[in-house]
């Protein structure tokens, strides 16, 4: 394809040692020829590819030297973009960056819209859709975790599994045509099982994937942990202890937290977007009524609840509303304040906690935090992280296209159930083909790949 020539600013905009004007396209090597004056006489274009080269930008017009520069000359195939790529390397700094990257606009490039050398990238067939998406994730990882997922899906892995399965796809399609082609009676009953057996192998290829995006979700978002109790307990205490940083306000007037505290840290690897909430009660106070109204609010949707308990207090009323109101959900029963003597009646309390996990903690002293972390960690990788490693969904599209995927195969094994014709069978089994292509980009449309891309930001 051919497109006009692109230019950014590729690094962080602000003081640092170095800053990066990236020009990608046709023009890159001209545009750099008219602003660039290397030390030691030679013609930038003829240079060899993927070469760096010392000298000055220095402005056409007025001949003002702008910085002293290294650019790296990058010719087309093997660039980023598939494009001729030209990155100069100057000083970092707000003003010589974005100057060199007005003369470089001046001199006949246009300034690049968010991740559209990556789009090009993308467009130019280098690499596909989920390969794109995952340099945003790259970016964007919380925790080496999640960055070692998006480095397996920027290297192809994701993109090879769903070639894989449309092949298979390809494959029951080809068989289904057959069928249609030559509707002997003989070949009938043979051919039906070996559509049923492969459709049927399809479908639990797509089940595996999606059961493994949960964790996905997960270690790209992080764990949504919600820490829940009544007033004074010491929620906030334990954000802070937890992130050994004091990030929320703690006294001894119950009711001191009004407003949601999100912060990230990281377990083994694991992102936990810690939430901290305002203590449930019964409340006439307005702001502290919004506040516990956003504590259920928040509660609803965690993956992982940390319910604290005083232990140096007896259960209460309030105590007890909160049990209802999280049962079913994900819960750790953090029983806090073991410093101070025990007015908790630990019978009582097992009986509603039953085989839950209780963790005594004192937030001020320091003591069993390393033993919840434990238990969070085993909560998460026994379960579902652990489950699939190899091949893991992290993005909600990919997601969606595969539980759309899902749905056409299994209308597919439902109208072979009840004998439709191939052909009718055909039509779901392109869908469930269109929809794994959603996930590479053959068959996004250019909507969805617009979006992708404004996620990104300049210069990428
Ligand atoms: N002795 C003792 N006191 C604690 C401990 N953890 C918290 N506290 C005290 O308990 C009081 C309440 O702590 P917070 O962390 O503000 O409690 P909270 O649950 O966030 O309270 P609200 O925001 O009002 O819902 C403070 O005076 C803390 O110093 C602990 O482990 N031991
Ligand atoms: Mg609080």
């Amino acid at each position: 394809m051919e497109f006009d020539t692109i230019a950014a600013i590729s690094t962080f905009p602000g003081e640092a040692g170095i800053g990066i004007v990236r020009i990608s396209g046709e023009d890159a090597l001209e545009i750099l020829s008219r602003i660039f004056r290397p030390f030691k006489k030679k013609d930038i274009k003829a240079v060899k590819s993927h070469t760096i080269h010392y000298g000055h930008i220095v402005d056409p017009e007025t001949g003002e030297v702008y910085d002293e520069v290294l650019v790296t000359v990058m010719k087309k195939p093997h660039t980023y973009t598939r494009e001729d790529v030209v990155e100069i390397n100057c000083h970092g700094g707000i003003v010589v960056t974005s100057k060199i990257l007005e003369l470089v606009l001046r001199n006949g490039a246009r300034l690049a819209e968010p991740g559209e050398f990556t789009k090009r990238a993308f467009l130019n067939g280098r690499i596909d859709l989920s390969q794109a998406e995952a340099v945003i994730d790259i970016i964007t990882s919380k925790t080496m975790l999640a960055n070692r997922y998006a480095q397996k899906q920027l290297a192809g892995v994701l993109g090879q599994k769903m070639r894989e399965l449309r092949d298979k796809i390809m494959g029951l399609l080809s068989h289904l045509l057959a069928l249609i082609d030559f509707p002997e009676e003989n070949v009938e009953e043979l051919e039906k099982s070996e559509i049923k057996k492969r459709a049927e192998e399809i479908l639990k290829d797509i089940e595996k994937l999606i059961d493994a995006s949960e964790s996905g979700r997960i270690i790209r978002e992080g764990l949504k942990t919600a820490i829940i109790g009544k007033p004074n307990v010491g929620k906030s205490s334990l954000l802070n202890a937890l992130l050994r940083q004091e990030r929320a306000i703690v006294t001894d007037i119950p009711g001191t937290t009004r407003d949601v505290i999100e912060e990230y840290m990281s377990i083994k690897g694991i992102p936990i977007k810690l939430i901290d909430t305002a203590g449930i009660r019964h409340t006439d106070e307005l702001v502290e009524k919004i506040g516990v109204e956003k504590s259920k609010e928040v509660l609803a949707e965690a993956d992982l609840i940390l319910f604290v308990l005083d232990s140096s207090r007896e259960l209460s009323k309030e105590d007890y509303e909160i049990f209802d109101i999280i049962s079913g959900k994900n819960v750790i029963y953090v029983l806090n304040k073991i410093d101070l003597p025990k007015k908790i009646d630990e019978t009582e309390l097992k009986n509603l906690v039953g085989n839950g996990i209780i963790v005594e903690v004192s937030t001020i002293k320091g003591l069993g935090l390393d033993r919840l972390e434990t238990e969070i960690y085993n909560l998460v990788f026994k379960g579902r992280v652990s489950a699939g490693e190899e091949d893991i969904i992290t993005n909600a599209r990919h997601k969606e296209a595969l539980m759309n995927a899902k749905k056409y195969m299994e209308s597919v094994l439902e109208a072979i159930e009840k004998g439709f014709s191939e052909d009718l069978i055909t039509i779901d089994v392109n869908g469930a083909l269109e929809e794994i292509g959603k996930i590479t980009g053959e068959t996004a449309t250019e909507d969805v790949i617009n979006q992708i891309f404004e996620r990104f930001c300049i210069g990428k």
